[in-house]
């Protein structure tokens, strides 16, 4: 085994605390991944929520290896190859109705920035062009380039990089512990937080305003649940004022919530929704932007020669990317994955919920298979007490994710009844432990 950790400046790692304790991972297959020595590792969280259909499915693996020895790779500028047309087409399939059109990024990221740059020009194409500004939400997390990081609310990912992007405003976020605290399934209290974005209008005129992004469910941020009717109301003011609603489905898409996107799940649907992750099954780095039909019609205009949205990546559409996603999309659909979360969703409740009353726990929230327990902070120390539960939690054989003193749970979709068991006996001893 490679043993000089040096040169490796790992992303959203505490760098010195692991190179003196590395956590290595060399081996993955369905729900668990093995180390190096060989020790088995239950997938709590999906690798990084992405994982959905569980690891080393072979059906991805071998189209990804035919792929590679097919066509390698395809420009996507002025060229196309046929699966980036067939993926689109059945990810419009899957979409909820109006979805129309699929363009293609790398990461949640470049999907993030591709659908706020889509919604100003396309208010430009309109000849709307002053509705420049963005609104985010606190504690919204939209990944970590400059448009995500201005809109999105996360402090420690904003405040070391200057002034990002101009004109970007923020709805209060929807946790609410006092009134919502261990809540099973939709909160019911928050709707009327929706009415921010009245707000928001009401101190920049809606003439000026491009475009709302919220990630249905929070995820990174400690999964925050939206409250019963609070899509429908943002949905609805966005309406009446002609204000875009971008739905952030980086981590819901692909049946987290149990169902293809949480747009279905929730009954509303957006105008551009960014999606990633469970696209390929975690397997090949791929996300994507689905616009409506009118979206996408407003840039066809001008001399048919023209480029009509100066965007693009010089892996947008990879072959390798495509043949992943398409026969993960096969596999979702073979095992009924992308509703299987739903199927699940009161089991894994009722066993999640059992953690209340272990030591530190102070809410449990869930929906389809995404959970979260959180703990009370130790005093002066945030974030520590949830650190320790995930390293006690790696010791015996479970990787959760934690974010702040929030332990967060997005276990593969392929997840079988004891091994959710095994996951919440594994944290509430993990609790015990460190109490
Ligand atoms: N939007 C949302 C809602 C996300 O959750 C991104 C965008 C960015 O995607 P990329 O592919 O650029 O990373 C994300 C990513 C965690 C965790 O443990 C969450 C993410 C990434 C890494 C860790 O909560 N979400």
């Amino acid at each position: 085994m490679h043993d000089n950790l040096d040169a490796y400046w790992m992303p959203f790692t505490a760098n010195r605390q692991f190179k003196k304790a590395p956590r290595m991972l060399a081996r993955a297959s369905g729900m668990h991944f093995w180390t190096p020595e060989g020790r088995q590792i239950l997938d709590g969280a999906a690798g990084l929520w992405c994982v959905n259909a569980g690891h080393a499915r072979p059906k991805i693996t071998e189209a990804i290896r035919r792929q590679a020895g097919e066509l390698d790779f395809a420009p996507s500028f002025q060229m196309g190859h046929p699966q980036a047309f067939e993926l689109a087409e059945r990810l419009v399939a899957l979409a909820p109705p109006g979805m129309a059109k699929v363009f293609y990024t790398n990461s949640g990221s470049e999907a993030v920035e591709t659908a706020l740059k889509m919604a100003l020009a396309y208010h430009r194409a309109r000849g709307e062009g002053q509705r420049t500004r963005l609104i985010g939400r606190e504690r919204a997390y939209h990944g970590v380039n400059f448009g995500g990081i201005s809109v999105g609310g996360i402090v420690s990912n904003r405040k070391m990089f200057g002034a990002l992007l101009a004109g970007v405003d923020h709805l209060r976020h929807t946790h609410d512990p006092a009134r919502n605290a261990w809540s099973i399934g939709q909160p019911a209290h928050g709707a009327e937080l929706a009415d921010d974005l009245e707000r928001l209008i009401a101190l920049h005129d809606a003439s000026t305003i491009a475009a709302v992004i919220v990630e249905p469910v929070a995820g990174s941020t400690g999964v925050l649940l939206p409250p019963r009717g609070y899509l429908e109301r943002l949905r609805a003011i966005c309406d009446r004022h002609g204000i875009l609603l971008i739905f952030d489905e980086v981590i819901t898409g692909f049946g987290r919530v149990g169902a293809p996107f949480a747009a279905q799940r929730f009954g509303v649907t957006p105008d551009l929704m960014a999606v990633a992750k469970g696209l390929t099954n975690g397997c090949v780095p791929m996300g994507a932007v689905l616009a409506r039909q009118s979206i996408h019609d407003a840039f066809m205009q001008g001399p048919e020669h023209m480029i009509e949205f100066f965007h693009g990546y010089t892996y947008s559409a990879h072959p390798l990317a495509c043949a992943a996603a398409l026969a993960t999309l096969d596999t979702y659909a073979e095992g009924g994955l992308l509703t299987r979360a739903l199927e699940l969703e009161d089991e894994f409740a009722r066993l999640l919920h059992g953690l209340k009353g272990r030591p530190h726990v102070i809410d449990i929230r869930n929906l389809g298979l995404v959970g979260a327990v959180e703990l009370e902070p130790i005093a002066g120390e945030p974030g520590k007490r949830a650190f320790s539960v995930f390293l006690d939690c790696w010791e015996h054989g479970l990787l959760v994710r934690t974010t702040g003193d929030i332990v967060a749970l997005s276990p593969p979709l392929i997840v079988e009844r004891g091994q959710i068991e095994q996951i919440v006996a594994t944290i509430g001893a993990a609790l015990d432990r460190i109490a």
